[in-house]
């Protein structure tokens, strides 16, 4: 059934449940010596290319090869449009492998058909903190499909990151593949209703007009928390003292330091927006809630061509109500002109998306270890990991 998934070290559609297999790495590392030294071949019209992102042009090439050939919704109404900024951000955190970048261009036209990238994290499950690769922006010009391009793809980003001494990578994908650690469900909360159902991202409920449906979802015009403010430079020993305290929690959660905040987490314009709340008596940094940014192109609509989505990323409540904070965090993203808020089910967010009035989507998302088994998975309110 899955040809090139049965010769990985993944858990195996199998033994998922099996008790007798411990946690942890499926197989050991090899020696460095044993890694393969050169790239895995590719149809001879193609070769390897390492990606400089500081190179615009490179960047321009990346962005529209994502834009024109990345993920569609099941309808293939909606695709993910990430933005040149977003791309670099995501794929230059603290210590990247400019290897890790991985292009696959036509040979005669220099035109790049392919990509796969990594980046470098600490994600720790259970008590077990592992240095892994975050494999995504996987993808294959809509031309070559269905050529096993992938696999190609997915062996020589596993060899540069077995180059680094790197045997473990985390990833999520809208496929079912072997084996989810967990399975996630996609959330929306309107801001702009009457966009939202005039590009057929949703519908109008059954005995709903137009005017009530925009009454529904109105927001406030400002964030009601005293003290909710942009995060800043300064904020950021705070913020990271709150967010390893909070993401202790969870089964599966990355393990930040200050360098990593500051990276994953100093606001950028249309990149990553957070705010906090600074308490007026104390100044105390008390809660956090951030999101980024990832529009979508309508694809085939007469009157609009993107929909602006905000993604819910880290969010920590200790002394604001959970659903308070997130509550604010609507207000802005209304006010900084989204058009929808988008959340998974992980960490604590079960706990507000009814209360906001978000709807389930049509889409999950899948969390998957490579080289990693966790016995029977986790439930998604166990998973402090959220990946772009
Ligand atoms: S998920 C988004 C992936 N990208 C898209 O969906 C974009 C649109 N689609 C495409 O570009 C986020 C193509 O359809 C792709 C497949 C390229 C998806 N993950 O070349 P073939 C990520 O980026 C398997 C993994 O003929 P294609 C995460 C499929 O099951 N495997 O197909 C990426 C089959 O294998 P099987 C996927 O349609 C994580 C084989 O590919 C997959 O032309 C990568 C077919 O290949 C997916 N999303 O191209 C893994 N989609 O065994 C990282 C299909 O079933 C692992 N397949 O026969 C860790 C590596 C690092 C380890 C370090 C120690
Ligand atoms: C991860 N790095 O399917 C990348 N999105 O629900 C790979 N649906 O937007 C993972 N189909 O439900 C990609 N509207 C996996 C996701 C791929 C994209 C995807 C879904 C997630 C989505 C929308 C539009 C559906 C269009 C037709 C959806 C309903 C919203 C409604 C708002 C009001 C309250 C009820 C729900």
């Amino acid at each position: 059934r899955h040809k090139f998934w049965e010769t990985q070290p993944v858990g195996q559609f199998g033994d998922v449940a099996d008790v007798s297999l411990p946690d942890g790495a499926i197989e050991p590392p090899t020696p460095l010596s044993e890694v393969r030294a050169d790239p895995y071949p590719l149809p001879a019209a193609f070769e390897w290319f390492t990606c400089d992102l500081d190179d615009d042009a490179l960047l321009a090439d990346l962005y529209a090869l994502l834009a024109h050939n990345y993920v569609e919704d099941d309808e293939n109404m909606f695709r993910f449009n990430y933005s040149s900024a977003f791309l670099r951000w995501a794929l230059r955190p603290p210590s990247f492998f400019r290897a890790w970048h991985i292009g696959v261009r036509a040979k005669e036209s220099k035109k790049l058909v392919a990509f796969i990238s990594g980046v470098p994290a600490r994600i720790r499950a259970r008590d077990d903190v592992v240095r892994m690769a975050e494999i995504n922006f996987l993808c294959v010009h809509k031309k070559l499909r269905s050529k096993r391009l992938a696999p190609v793809l997915i062996r020589e980003v596993t060899r540069r990151v077995h180059l680094e001494n790197i045997w473990q990578a985390a990833y999520t994908a809208g496929v079912v593949l072997p084996t989810p650690i967990t399975t996630c469900r996609y959330w929306h909360r309107s801001l702009n209703p009457k966009k939202l159902i005039d590009v057929g991202f949703s519908r109008l409920g059954p005995r709903m007009t137009m005017s009530r449906t925009v009454r529904l979802y109105k927001l406030p015009d400002a964030p009601l928390t005293p003290g909710f403010r942009q995060m800043e430079l300064r904020d950021v020993a705070a913020v990271t003292r709150l967010l390893r305290a909070y993401l202790a929690r969870y089964v599966v959660a990355p393990d930040f330091d200050e360098l990593d905040v500051e990276h994953w987490l100093l606001p950028q314009e249309d990149v990553v927006d957070s705010y906090l709340v600074e308490s007026p008596e104390t100044h105390e940094v008390t809660d956090f809630c951030s999101f980024y940014t990832l529009p979508s192109s309508v694809l085939n609509n007469a009157n609009y061509s993107t929909l602006k989505a905000a993604y819910s990323y880290y969010n920590v409540a200790v002394k604001t109500p959970l659903q308070q904070l997130m509550n604010d965090a609507l207000i802005v993203a209304k006010q900084k002109n989204y058009d929808v808020f988008n959340a998974l089910d992980v960490m604590e967010n079960e706990g507000f998306l009814k209360e906001l009035k978000f709807g389930p989507g049509d889409g999950q998302l899948h969390y998957y270890l490579y080289n990693y088994r966790i016995r029977n998975g986790i439930k998604p309110s166990e998973l402090g990991l959220v990946l772009l």
